[in-house]
């Protein structure tokens, strides 16, 4: 080759538009296209873009491939660039085109003619007398991989090592884990980020303390959703409970919650809980009237199986269910990210249960776009569940269960609204 590289620019066209639309597929195929070709890979960097496609570049001892996705034309623009004569870019080629299960077309162009350019006598100053590698050990690839949780306008991304730990889709939903660098392991469902190792905690003590603080004494729990087992959890600190029925749509959040977030899995053998697979939903319309102390709404996002349970006929099913005195909370999605639905499920609610019997909860949810989440009571009886609660018992309680988000203070405080936030519930003081 009288040139200094190969550059093989790839218009593949006709691909698997799921494929192009995962950014872990893609970084695979990409770094080992560029290891089945011979190439010593030292990083990746590849993000998810809103609302779809990936960006990414493998950087290779022998120069780089990138790449740009269009999953909605099923299109992917590919540049393989190699130096020297080492490496054949037309091995990664036909590696990628399997892996798009592409049509494609293809040129090649030698860069750098040594017709045209000519060697100087440039020496730069510092030459490492050392390789800035361990050759023992070859290069250690740095990963850049991303996974994102947005809408049209905003995300909330985080960097994970690449590997996929669980990834199942099923006529519900797709269910992943992955793995954080900042966070630790993370459950993440259709795209969306349901807990973290690090900050799950932030979510499943306040979707249950306040609420069994502010009843007093629940025996009788339901829980739709909450297959991660976080929730159940948490309620499994009181030792008044005697029953808790979870009806958790999907097996495999179960699954891979008990095999990845074992901490966060750590109460489903307990003899107390009456674990049911099944529609949440149709649970609720056939549950026998009056049976329940407390009923939590664990649910993921309005998409998919979820859509339900932000509906009025799901409400008024939940109410009949509970008894008298009873409460429900459930997760009522961001006033920043959701605006919409955060406000619509506040009406469905204010118009089931009574609008002075509806109370929102805000908390921090570091890892939920926006980073502002809520929760939303409804209350089947007179109490007011941030001013009827007994203080020293929760201060007790947090104390002696050593949570880490719920105490006493923060037990009011976080039904203390933003003035904005009241505006759009037309709650204004
Ligand atoms: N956008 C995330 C909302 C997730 C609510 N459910 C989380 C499940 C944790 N048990």
């Amino acid at each position: 080759m009288n040139a200094l590289g190969r550059h093989i620019l790839v218009e593949f066209s006709g691909c698997n538009a799921e494929v192009l639309n995962d950014v872990s597929i893609i970084e695979r195929s990409m770094i080992e296209a560029a290891q089945i070709a011979g190439a010593t890979v030292i990083n990746s960097t590849f993000h998810h873009f809103s609302p779809w496609g990936v960006s990414g570049v493998v950087v290779i001892q022998e120069s780089h491939l990138a790449i740009h996705t269009w999953p909605e034309y099923r299109y992917a623009a590919v540049d393989l660039f190699t130096c020297g004569d080492s490496v054949d870019p037309w091995v990664s080629f036909e590696h990628l085109k399997k892996a798009f299960q592409a049509n494609y077309s293809a040129i090649e162009m030698n860069r750098g003619s040594l017709h045209v350019i000519k060697k100087s006598d440039f020496q730069p100053q510092h030459i490492r007398t050392k390789p800035s590698f361990d050759l023992e050990k070859g290069f250690q690839i740095e990963r850049n991989v991303w996974f994102t949780d947005k809408d049209e306008n905003q995300a909330l991304s985080l960097r994970y090592t690449g590997e996929v730990l669980f990834d199942e889709t099923n006529p519900f939903q797709r269910v992943r884990v992955l793995d954080s660098y900042s966070h630790g392991k993370f459950l993440a469902i259709n795209n969306m980020v349901m807990c973290t190792e690090r900050d799950e905690f932030h979510y499943h003590e306040m979707i249950s303390h306040p609420i069994m603080q502010a009843h007093g004494n629940a025996k009788n729990i339901l829980v739709i959703g909450g297959g991660d087992g976080g929730t159940i959890r948490e309620l499994f600190k009181y030792n008044q409970v005697e029953k808790v029925t979870m009806v958790e749509i999907d097996e495999s959040v179960i699954r891979a919650s008990k095999e990845h977030l074992p901490n966060i899995a750590s109460e489903f053998g307990n003899s107390k809980l009456n674990l049911i697979i099944g529609d949440g939903i149709q649970f609720v319309k056939e549950a026998a009237a009056n049976s329940y102390d407390v009923i939590i709404v664990d649910g993921s996002d309005p998409v998919g199986p979820a859509q339900g349970l932000f509906t009025a006929e799901f409400y008024n099913n939940c109410k009949n269910a509970l008894k008298e005195g009873g409460m429900i909370i459930t997760q009522g999605e961001s006033p920043m990210f959701h605006e919409g639905t955060f406000v619509e499920l506040n009406q469905c609610l204010k118009g089931i249960f009574g609008k002075s019997q509806v109370h929102t909860m805000l908390f921090h949810a570091t890892t939920y776009p926006s980073g502002m989440w809520s929760l939303q009571m409804g209350v089947k009886g007179n109490t007011h569940p941030a001013k009827d609660f007994n203080k020293d018992k929760a201060r007790q309680f947090s104390n002696d269960k050593s949570l880490k988000y719920y105490n006493e203070d923060l037990h009011a405080a976080a039904f203390a609204l933003p003035t904005f936030v009241r505006k759009m519930l037309g709650e204004n003081a």
